[in-house]
């Protein structure tokens, strides 16, 4: 752990689905109610001795109700991949249609691919970008709902750079009888801060992990409309968990409290500042951008006009010391080993204290990196001089002293 923790402190982590969570949330996630089973939920469980952790979910259920303006929250998905599956659970029976984002156009893997449970339970139809914009087709989205008559939309996924338009979806949702789930993995923290448009207001669902954006533990969470809450709770449980983790729903709850303070909001305005910042400086290295930009905390890197894979600009820039995952964009011939693109977001250095001006220096390193005369050894050097900059975890000094 010592090792990792290292690791940590010593690259630039640019994974737009990382970051790095606060010593509360440690403290939680290592905490005594990882003893205890509770299967159930507050106050109906099938076990005794629940009176304490009854405590802790009723506070992660109302902080995350309160943070997000939703009826109803389930706080059991131990992942969000879990939270996806209760949501299709409480709506779909196996066989039912889902209209979601295509994976390698920005979507996710629960969303209906073929190799995912999703894909394989029900009957999926996908939507896709513009050829054009980069951006959801929405016109798209309503012939293929109408032609195809889903009972549930998802919007929202794992590689969009736009502000997922949660009002049209809802119009589309109406205009066929469909139930709209959002996603809001990615962007949960810029929805907590107001930075984004809510898609509670819209949608009867929303699944989310707490810890992108949202910088808490590893773990997910369900909003939805008070007349879904049965059946989306049966979903979690009985129908797909066990006993709930209550140490990581203890540090959910610590999460969702932090995710309302006005120090939350600046760090997700920095993260907004930053992401735009870092397009700009990726953009005068000579490197392309799907979009053109971002709305959000992430950015996808093209590299088709160069002869880099998303593959080999991962390896190169993890030589130098930065992190980054390769990924396809839309319309991509590779395969998603390779891909032609990657993946870059700022929550987890805003989180280490980057500023726009780091933000800058770290888009010239990776297209320094990419180009054919790179120096590895000033570009660690580089690396290693912003890192000392902003030190991660500072005074800590392995877990052994830690304790
Ligand atoms: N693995 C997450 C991501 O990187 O976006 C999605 O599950």
């Amino acid at each position: 752990m010592t090792k990792e923790l290292e690791r940590e402190r010593g690259q630039l982590e640019l994974i737009a689905s990382e970051n790095f969570t606060w010593p509360a949330v440690f403290e939680a996630v290592g905490s005594v109610p990882t003893n205890k089973y509770a299967e159930g939920y507050p106050g109906r469980r099938y076990y005794g001795g629940c009176e304490v952790v009854d405590e802790i979910e009723e506070i992660a259920i109302d902080r995350a109700k309160e943070l997000f303006g939703a009826e109803h929250a389930n706080v059991q998905p131990h992942a969000g991949a879990q939270t996806n599956m209760a949501v299709y659970a409480a709506t779909m029976e196996p066989g039912d249609t889902l209209l979601a984002l295509r994976l390698d156009q920005g979507g996710h893997l629960t969303h209906g691919h073929k190799v995912n449970f999703s894909g394989r339970l029900y009957n999926v139809v996908h939507y896709g970008v513009s050829p054009e914009t980069m951006t959801v087709d929405y016109d798209e989205v309503l012939r293929l709902a109408k032609e195809s008559r889903p009972k549930v939309i998802v919007c929202g996924g794992s590689a969009y750079p736009r502000i997922v338009e949660t009002d049209r979806f809802r119009a589309i949702a109406d205009e066929v009888g469909a139930l709209l789930l959002c996603d809001m993995a990615h962007f949960a923290g810029l929805v907590a801060a107001g930075l984004v448009p809510n898609p509670v207001e819209s949608c009867d669902f929303v699944s989310s992990t707490t810890h992108k954006t949202l910088a808490g533990p590893r773990s997910g969470f369900v909003l939805c409309r008070e007349e879904h809450a049965k059946a989306l709770d049966s979903a979690v449980m009985p129908g797909m968990q066990g006993g709930p983790l209550m140490h990581t729903i203890a540090a959910k709850a610590t999460c969702f409290r932090i995710a309302g303070s006005e120090a939350f909001r600046e760090y997700q305005r920095q993260i907004r500042a930053n992401a735009d910042a870092f397009g700009e400086s990726l953009e005068e290295g000579g490197l392309a951008l799907v979009t053109g930009g971002t709305d959000t905390h992430l950015l996808l890197v093209d590299l088709r006009s160069s002869d880099w894979t998303g593959k080999d600009a991962e390896e190169r820039l993890a030589e130098v010391n930065v992190t980054v995952n390769r990924n396809t964009v839309p319309f991509d011939e590779r395969s998603p080993f390779v891909t032609s693109g990657i993946r870059v977001g700022t929550p987890a250095m805003t989180m280490r204290g980057f500023d726009e001006d780091d933000f800058r220096e770290t888009g010239s390193i990776i297209a320094d990196a990419l180009a054919d005369s790179a120096d590895i050894g000033s570009l660690r050097a580089r690396v290693a001089t912003l890192c000392e900059k902003r030190p991660l975890y500072p005074g800590w000094r392995g877990y052994t002293k830690f304790r």
